[in-house]
């Protein structure tokens, strides 16, 4: 099975796996966000006063979704020493709450840790590896991340064909368009799936037109 996900990583430039967190941890974990995020999931319109899309929180029952199965997993797939992979004590929410009345869009893709005044290098690799890690399910057009599979090795090509131009992220990010990264895919993960994901791998949020928020935790090594 490992075997499986490692290729699927390597290939696409991201695995989204199922069955890494114990069913009771996600659903605390689901009720700590709605706690979190002071909204009443029987009652919509308490909803629209939990705006903010990124939020850090500090919360065991958050933190907790983070087990020693998912933090093997990234080690596994990033190739690096596991005792770097270390649970937060601190998590970051990426919630989209629904707006049913709106057009849902593809969106533009990006790769992550590309901000100007952050400066990071894309070689070595700005990060191991990121996670998604989705508390509820997420139909179509619900806020699923998009991929652009296999976009991680299209991209790196780029980098490559010029490692001065490109040394800084930032750069590489504004090229994208150069890359020739292919067709995009909307994921519909189920509550307790993580999306592992390769630091240049194209990828985007995306909007929620659907009747119920998106939960969801980033995080990187
Ligand atoms: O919310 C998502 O599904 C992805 C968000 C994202 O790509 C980001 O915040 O960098
Ligand atoms: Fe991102």
């Amino acid at each position: 099975m490992n075997a499986v996900i490692k290729e699927q990583y390597e290939a696409q430039g991201y695995a989204l796996v199922s069955g890494l967190i114990p069913l009771e941890v996600i659903e605390r974990g689901e009720e700590a966000m709605w706690r979190a995020v002071e909204a009443d999931p029987r009652d919509p319109t308490t909803w629209t006063k939990a705006r903010p899309f990124a939020q850090t929180l500090e919360e065991p029952a958050l933190a907790a979704c983070y087990t020693p199965e998912l933090l093997a997993m990234a080690a596994l797939l990033a190739e690096d020493d596991p005792v770097i992979f270390t649970a937060p004590t601190h998590v970051l929410a990426l919630n989209v709450f629904p707006d049913p009345a709106a057009e849902w869009k593809m969106p533009h893709p990006h790769i992550d840790h590309a901000i100007k005044e952050h400066g990071h290098f894309t070689f070595p690799r700005a990060f191991r590896i990121a996670t998604m890690l989705y508390l509820n399910d997420v139909p179509v057009h619900g806020g699923g991340t998009v991929v652009w599979p296999g976009s991680h090795r299209k991209i790196e090509a780029l980098a490559k064909s010029d490692p001065v131009k490109y040394a800084l992220m930032y750069d590489l990010n504004r090229d994208l368009a150069l890359a020739g990264i292919g067709e995009p895919l909307e994921l519909t993960p189920k509550r307790g799936d993580v999306l592992f994901y390769h630091y240049l791998l194209a990828h985007a949020g995306s909007g929620n037109v659907s009747d119920r928020p998106r939960f969801a935790m980033n995080r990187k090594w």
